[in-house]
């Protein structure tokens, strides 16, 4: 008889994704505005589906265990897309990175359509930064048998950052977490296929962006896996004064910050410098088997 394995573990789909030690999740942004990244996948106002495969297996290649798909700008003044120019975005660029690479797929999206057609297309994970609140994405989900990733956040991405408010922010995003994951198990989403994100800049003061990510085992105790996002975002340039493309030794620090409070995924541009580090952490804490 095989023994059930102890090892924490999130089922993607068909694939078995082991967390037993932080896993990084690879970005790869499809929108023609994104100001950190996505720009230069476009060329003469079309996404490049070669530049942006290229940059899916370089990141594969350099340790990414998922990639992260998204169509849809979140930011605040972002133009709005239609849910057919974010399908048509994100599917043929899927559709390409399930057949040649070996990694999870996760799409970036609130939008069930696409859900319903990711899934369709072996993507593995869906990230939705409304936490499945939009009408019909918790039934699709459920019914899709993918992971999820539910994030917190404070009002909607695009007047969020106006006057965020808590009462105490890290009691505050567990309380939300636990009761949406309850929510979710109840609409039908296997707790097993669950994750669980505090949602950095998403409604939060840089002191909010602190409290979290200093108290980040008091969400990883909830027993749920967790992922974090940090990378590049505006409390390392409200920290250290450096604009989107000097963040990388910012961002480096806060993945190692996050990996030490109990983070399962963190999620990253700059996938190969944050494998080092992890690997650095890895052998410091494991230094007696080394
Ligand atoms: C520079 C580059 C500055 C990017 C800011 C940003 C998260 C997320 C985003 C997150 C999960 C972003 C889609 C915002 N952040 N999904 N998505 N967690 N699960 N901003 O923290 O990266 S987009």
């Amino acid at each position: 008889m095989t023994r059930p394995s102890q090892r924490p573990a999130l089922q993607c789909a068909g694939r078995l994704l082991d967390l037993s030690r932080p896993r990084i999740m690879g970005i790869i942004n499809t929108t023609p505005d994104s100001f950190s990244d996505g720009g230069s996948l476009y060329r003469d106002s079309a996404l490049d589906l070669d530049r942006a495969m290229a940059r899916a297996r370089a990141q594969v290649d350099a340790g990414a265990d998922i990639l992260d798909i998204g169509g849809e700008s979140t930011r605040p003044g972002a133009s709005p897309v239609s849910s057919q120019e974010e399908i048509d975005r994100v599917l043929p660029l899927l559709e390409r990175i399930v057949a040649e690479l070996d990694v999870v797929v996760s799409v970036d999206t609130s939008n069930p359509e696409l859900m319903r057609e990711a899934a369709a297309r072996g993507a593995g994970m869906i990230n939705d930064v409304r936490a499945l609140e939009r009408d019909g994405a918790l039934a699709v989900a459920a019914e899709s048998g993918l992971a999820v990733c539910i994030m917190h956040r404070q009002g909607e991405p695009a007047t969020m950052q106006a006057a965020p408010r808590y009462e105490d922010v890290v009691t505050d995003v567990c309380d939300y977490l636990r009761q949406r994951a309850e929510d979710c198990v109840a609409g039908g989403v296997v707790r097993e296929r669950l994750v669980l994100d505090p949602g950095f800049g998403f409604g939060k003061t840089l002191q909010h962006n602190f409290a979290l990510l200093a108290g980040l085992e008091r969400l990883s105790s909830l027993g749920l896996p967790v992922l974090a996002g940090l990378s590049r975002k505006s409390m390392i340039d409200k920290v250290l004064g450096r604009p989107v493309d000097r963040r990388l030794a910012g961002s480096l620090a806060l993945a190692l910050f996050a990996a030490q409070g109990g983070a399962h995924i963190l999620r990253v541009h700059d996938v190969a410098e944050t494998h080092d580090a992890l690997a650095m952490l890895h052998a410091k804490e494991h230094w007696e088997t080394l």
